[in-house]
C-alpha cells in the first residue's frame, strides 16, 4: 500500500512539476514574444516604427560614408607621405567594404559602386542571344514545314501559322525579361559609368599619341586616306592606319589633299587628327615594316599589309579586355568605334549642317535606322533584299519596344543609296513615319557619287543611323558597319542593337574570326559539323536559322553548326598601355 502511495505521491509530483514547468513555459513565451500578450496591431506598429528608424540611420550613415569618401578624394595623395598615404588607402577600402555588406542586406539600397562580375554580364548577354538563336531556328523549320504542308497537307497550314504567332510572341517576351535585367540588377550606374571611364581612358591616349611635344623628332606613321574604295571604306582604313599607329606608338599623320569626296582634304570637314604634328617628314623614311629608329614609316592598304602587325582587328589591346569583356557585347566593335569617335569630330560647320537637318528633318527617337544598299553593289558582292524584309524586323523591334514604352509614332530612318527605296517604303508602310532625304539619295548615285554633296549626304546618313535606337541592314556594306561602330558610342553596349540580313560583323581584312565550342555536336545531318567541346571553329556566317557555317580548326571540317553551341573568342594584342601619361601628370600635380 504505501509503496503505492508512494507511487502516487511520486506521480503528483511530476505533475505538480509538469504544471510549474508549463506555467513557467507560457510566461517566458509570453514575455518573449509581446505579439501574444499586447495587441497585435500596435506592436506591429512599433515594429515598422524601430524598422523605418533603423532605415533613416542607416542612410544617414550611407550620406556620411559618401561624404566622407568624398572629402578623401579630394585631398591630393601626392602632397602626402608614405605612411599617411597607406593610411587613408586602408581607411578608404574599409568604408568601400562596409558599403558592400550594406548592399548585401537585402534592404533594397543600391549603391553605384556595386559591380556585376564578369560571368554575370556574359551569362546576361548569352541569354539574349541564345534566346533570339533559338527563334531563329524554331522559325525558320516551322517556315519550311508550313511550305511542305501547304503542298501535301493544307489543313495544317493554319495551325502552324498560330504556332508562329504564339512562338514569336513568347520569344518576344523573353528578350524584353532578360533586357528587364539591366534595369533592375542595380548595375545600371555601374554600366554607364564604366563606359565613360572607358571612353576617357582611351580618348586621352589617342590625344597624347598625336600631340607629341617635338613633331621634328616624333616617330610617324605615315598613311594616305585616298583608298580607291568609297566613305566607309576609306574610314575603315583610316582606322586601320589609326589602330597600327597606337599599337606602334607612333603618331598617325594622315595625308588627304585631293580627297576623292573633297578635294581639299579631311581637314575642312573634321578636326585635323593632330594639333600639333601633321608634318609628314622626318630624318630617316621607309616603307613598311622599316625599323624601330625610322622616324617615318608609311604604311600601305591593309589589303597589301606585310608583314603584318599583331594589331589588326579583331584584336582589341590587352590591357583594356578584362574590362571590354565585362562591359560590351563585342569589344572589338567598341574599340573600333572608339577611334572613330577621335577622327570623327567634326569642325563647326560640319557640325551645325548636321544639327540643322536634323532639326529640319524632324529626327526624333525612338527611331529605327534603316540602311538599304542598292546600285552597284546589288549582284555583284551583296544579294538584292526587298524593302519588306527589312521593314519586318523593324515591326518585331517597335513590337518589342512596346512591351517597354507607349510608341508614339513608328519612326523609320531610311539611307538608301537608290532614291527609289524611299518613295516605295512611304507608299508601302504609311502607317510608319519614314525619315529621309531622295536628294540625298540621289548624290549618293555611281556618277555623282565623289562630290561635295554626295560627302555630307553620306555624313549625314550616317550620323543618323547611328543615333537610331537600333539598326536594320546588310553588314555586307561599309556604311551600316560605320553606323553600328559609331552607334557604340552612345550606349555602354549596343552590340544588340542590330539586325543585319547578311552577313555577320566583320572587319575588312581582319584575321581569322574563331569562336569556341562550349557544347558538343553530334551531326544530325550530312551538312553538319562534329564538335568537341572546347573546339576552335573559324566562322563564316550565321544563316540566322539556329545555324552557322565555319570550318572547325582541329578536323578542318566546314560545316554547318548550331549557332548557340559556341561562344565568340574575345582576341587580345599586346598594345603599349601609355603609363606614362599617367605618370607625367603626376610630375606635373
Ligand atoms: N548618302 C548615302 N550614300 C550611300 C549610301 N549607301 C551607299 N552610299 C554611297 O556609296 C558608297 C559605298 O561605299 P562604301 O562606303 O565603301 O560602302 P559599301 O556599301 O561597303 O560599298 P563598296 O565599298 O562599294 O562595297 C558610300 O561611301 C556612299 O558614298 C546611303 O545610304 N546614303
Ligand atoms: C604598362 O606596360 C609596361 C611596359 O610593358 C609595364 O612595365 C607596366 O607594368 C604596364 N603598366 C600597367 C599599369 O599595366
Amino acid at each position: 500500500m504505501s509503496a503505492i502511495l508512494k507511487h502516487v505521491n511520486y506521480i503528483g509530483c511530476y505533475r505538480i512539476l509538469i504544471v510549474f514547468l508549463a506555467v513557467w513555459l507560457i510566461v517566458l513565451v509570453i514575455s518573449a514574444f509581446p505579439m501574444l500578450s499586447t495587441s497585435i496591431a500596435t506592436s506591429d506598429i512599433k515594429t515598422t516604427e524601430r524598422l523605418t528608424r533603423a532605415l533613416a540611420d542607416l542612410e544617414a550613415l550611407r550620406k556620411q560614408n559618401e561624404e566622407l569618401q568624398e572629402i578623401f578624394k579630394d585631398i591630393s595623395i601626392n602632397n602626402l607621405n608614405e605612411e599617411q598615404k597607406e593610411a587613408i588607402e586602408n581607411f578608404q577600402s574599409r568604408l568601400t567594404k562596409a558599403e558592400h555588406s550594406f548592399n548585401s542586406n537585402n534592404l533594397g539600397y543600391i549603391s553605384p559602386k556595386e559591380e556585376p562580375n564578369t560571368q554575370y554580364e556574359l551569362l546576361r548577354r548569352r541569354i539574349y542571344s541564345n534566346t533570339n538563336e533559338l527563334w531563329y531556328f524554331v522559325h525558320s523549320r516551322l517556315l519550311d514545314i508550313q511550305k511542305r504542308a501547304s503542298e501535301v497537307a493544307p489543313e495544317l497550314v493554319d495551325s502552324i501559322a498560330y504556332l508562329l504567332s504564339l512562338g514569336l510572341e513568347h520569344k518576344r517576351s523573353l528578350i524584353y525579361d532578360v533586357e528587364q535585367l539591366t534595369e533592375v540588377d542595380g548595375y545600371a550606374t555601374w554600366r554607364e559609368k564604366e563606359s565613360n571611364d572607358l571612353s576617357n581612358l582611351v580618348q586621352e591616349r589617342f590625344k597624347y599619341l598625336q600631340n607629341p611635344e617635338n613633331c621634328n623628332t616624333a616617330k610617324k606613321l605615315v598613311c594616305s586616306l585616298n583608298k580607291g574604295c568609297g566613305y566607309g571604306c576609306q574610314l575603315h582604313h583610316a582606322v586601320y592606319c589609326f589602330m597600327v599607329a597606337y599599337g606602334k606608338k607612333r603618331t598617325l599623320i594622315m595625308k588627304s589633299k585631293g580627297w576623292r569626296y573633297h578635294k581639299a582634304g579631311w581637314e575642312e570637314i573634321f578636326k585635323p587628327i593632330s594639333d600639333t604634328c601633321t608634318n609628314p617628314s622626318g630624318e630617316s623614311v621607309a616603307n613598311w615594316p622599316g625599323n624601330q629608329d625610322t622616324q617615318v614609316i608609311n604604311l600601305p592598304i591593309i589589303d597589301s599589309l606585310s608583314p603584318r602587325p599583331p594589331f589588326l582587328p579583331l584584336a582589341v589591346p590587352e590591357d583594356l579586355a578584362p574590362r571590354l569583356t565585362r562591359l560590351h557585347g563585342d569589344p572589338i566593335v567598341w574599340w573600333v568605334g572608339q577611334i572613330l569617335k577621335y577622327l570623327l569630330r567634326p569642325q563647326e560647320k560640319t557640325a551645325n549642317m548636321i544639327q540643322e537637318t536634323m532639326t529640319k528633318m524632324g529626327f526624333k527617337r525612338p527611331i529605327v535606322g534603316v540602311h538599304v544598299r542598292r546600285t552597284d553593289k546589288v549582284g555583284t558582292e551583296a544579294a538584292y533584299h526587298g524593302i519588306d524584309e527589312y521593314m519586318a524586323h523593324v515591326d518585331e523591334y517597335y513590337n518589342y519596344l512596346e512591351l517597354k514604352q507607349a510608341v508614339d509614332k513608328r519612326r523609320v530612318y531610311l539611307a538608301s543609296d537608290d532614291p527609289k527605296v524611299l518613295t516605295e517604303a512611304r507608299n508601302k508602310y504609311p502607317h510608319y513615319e519614314i525619315i529621309g532625304d531622295p536628294s540625298i539619295s540621289k548624290t549618293a548615285a555611281v556618277s555623282t557619287r565623289y562630290s561635295d554633296s554626295s560627302l555630307f549626304g553620306i555624313i549625314l546618313d550616317i550620323h543618323m543611323l547611328s543615333m537610331s535606337d537600333y539598326l536594320v541592314c546588310t553588314f555586307s556594306s561599309q556604311v551600316c558597319r560605320v553606323a553600328y561602330e559609331i552607334m557604340q558610342n552612345y550606349y555602354p553596349d549596343a552590340s544588340a542593337r542590330f539586325r543585319s540580313l547578311d552577313d555577320i560583323y566583320y572587319y575588312g581584312g581582319q584575321n581569322a574570326h574563331n569562336v569556341v565550342a562550349v557544347w558538343p555536336h553530334e551531326p544530325k545531318r550530312s551538312s553538319e559539323m562534329t564538335i568537341a567541346a572546347g573546339d576552335l571553329i573559324g566562322i563564316a556566317g550565321n544563316h540566322w536559322n539556329g545555324f552557322s557555317k565555319g570550318r572547325n580548326l582541329r578536323t578542318n571540317q566546314i560545316a554547318f553548326y548550331p549557332s548557340f553551341k559556341v561562344k565568340d573568342k574575345i582576341e587580345t594584342a599586346k598594345f603599349p598601355n601609355y603609363s606614362e601619361i599617367y605618370k607625367k601628370k603626376e610630375n606635373e600635380d
